[in-house]
């Protein structure tokens, strides 16, 4: 390890935002030299990760996420955590992001010394970003932050990279119900550990409460995910600081049957192994489309198979055999 990486690896358990900060703008980096960098830094970090509880959030837009985690984030640091706001968002390169897209909101969280907010890393396929929402979670980890929240907009398999990177994954839902909850998509209710309806304020809470029982009884009818914790459905207010101790209580409760029942632990290798074989997925792909042969070979084969003249398979077998240098399907 270099004497740079090493000062860094220093900072970084010293609790230093600027050497945290700088240490992802490392991971989020496409320079080669920046990412082995970062790779080595984050393997020397490892025995100080783990420690904090990961929190994903979701839910559709305007539900009130931004919200919502600029009170509870400021909930928990008043308690005395420090907090670790992240966010995946494969779109952000043309949103301007998810969390900082509305500075405004999350203004009393970000001026908290014990809160650490970094915008979704732009551009690149949902693999990478997620690659890089995870490797930065490690180093909040080592920077003492005790609780790592990680946001992601509604879209797509965002949710999913998500759900495979926390311990936990809350789902918001809008007080205004419905037939179709919301529509709400049931494979992401299925991954929700815990349920938080919004805006349960004024003229809204009638309506909080309904849409709270609603959910609650569609969950009945679901599998849970895990046999050591039955997905709860609570109602909050952002606004008015309402229903976060409970929010922040079932978390606890949460974290404690998956403990005791070495749940989590299980649950965090699975994690681990998944992101390996993803990140052996991507870098093959990578070096696959690299490769002069294939690079040479993959236009002429692709304008086949879209010509018929050949099979996706037949191509597909020729362009690995380039690359590996000998035949796929052996005699
Ligand atoms: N009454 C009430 N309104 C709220 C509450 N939380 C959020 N809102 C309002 O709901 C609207 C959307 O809130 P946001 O926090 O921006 O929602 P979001 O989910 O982050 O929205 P996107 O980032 O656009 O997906 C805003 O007008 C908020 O003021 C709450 O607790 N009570
Ligand atoms: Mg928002």
């Amino acid at each position: 390890m270099s004497a740079q990486t090493e000062a860094l690896a220093t900072g970084i358990l010293a609790g230093q935002r600027r050497a945290l900060a700088r240490a992802i703008t490392l991971v989020e980096s496409t320079r080669r030299d920046h990412r082995l960098q970062a790779s080595r830094l984050i393997e020397h970090l490892l025995p100080a990760t783990g420690k904090a509880i990961r929190i994903g959030f979701s839910g559709p837009p305007g539900v009130g996420k931004s919200t919502f985690i600029e009170a509870f984030g400021t909930f928990l640091t008043q308690a005395g955590h420090k907090v670790a706001v992240l966010a995946v968002d494969p779109s952000s390169s043309l949103s301007g992001g998810s969390i900082l897209g509305d500075k405004t909101r999350i203004e009393t969280l970000a001026r908290e010394p014990n809160a650490f907010i970094r915008p979704s890393p732009s551009g690149g396929t949902l693999g990478g970003v997620a690659r890089r929402t995870r490797e930065a979670m490690l180093l909040t980890e080592a920077a003492g932050f005790d609780v790592v929240f990680i946001e992601t907009v509604g879209v797509g398999q965002s949710e999913t990279a998500v759900a495979d990177m926390v311990d936990l994954f809350v789902l918001l839902a809008s007080p205004a119900g419905g037939d179709d909850l919301q529509g709400i998509k049931r494979g992401i209710m299925e991954l929700a550990d815990l349920l938080v309806v919004t805006k349960a304020d004024g003229d809204l809470a009638p309506a909080a409460g309904r849409a709270a029982s609603e959910l609650r009884m569609a969950l009945h009818l679901m599998r849970p995910k895990t046999p050591c914790w039955r997905p709860e459905v609570l109602a909050v207010s952002s606004v008015a600081s309402k229903g976060l101790d409970a929010v922040w209580d079932a978390i606890g409760r949460f974290r404690a049957a998956m403990e005791s029942s070495g749940e989590l632990a299980k649950l965090r290798a699975e994690q681990a192994r998944a992101a390996l074989w993803r990140e052996i997925e991507e870098g093959l792909l990578g070096a696959l489309k690299e490769h002069p042969s294939v690079a040479a070979e993959a236009p002429r084969l692709e304008a086949a198979v879209l010509a018929r003249e050949t099979t996706p398979t037949l191509a597909a077998e020729r362009l690995l055999t380039a690359f590996l240098g000998r035949p796929v399907w052996p005699d």
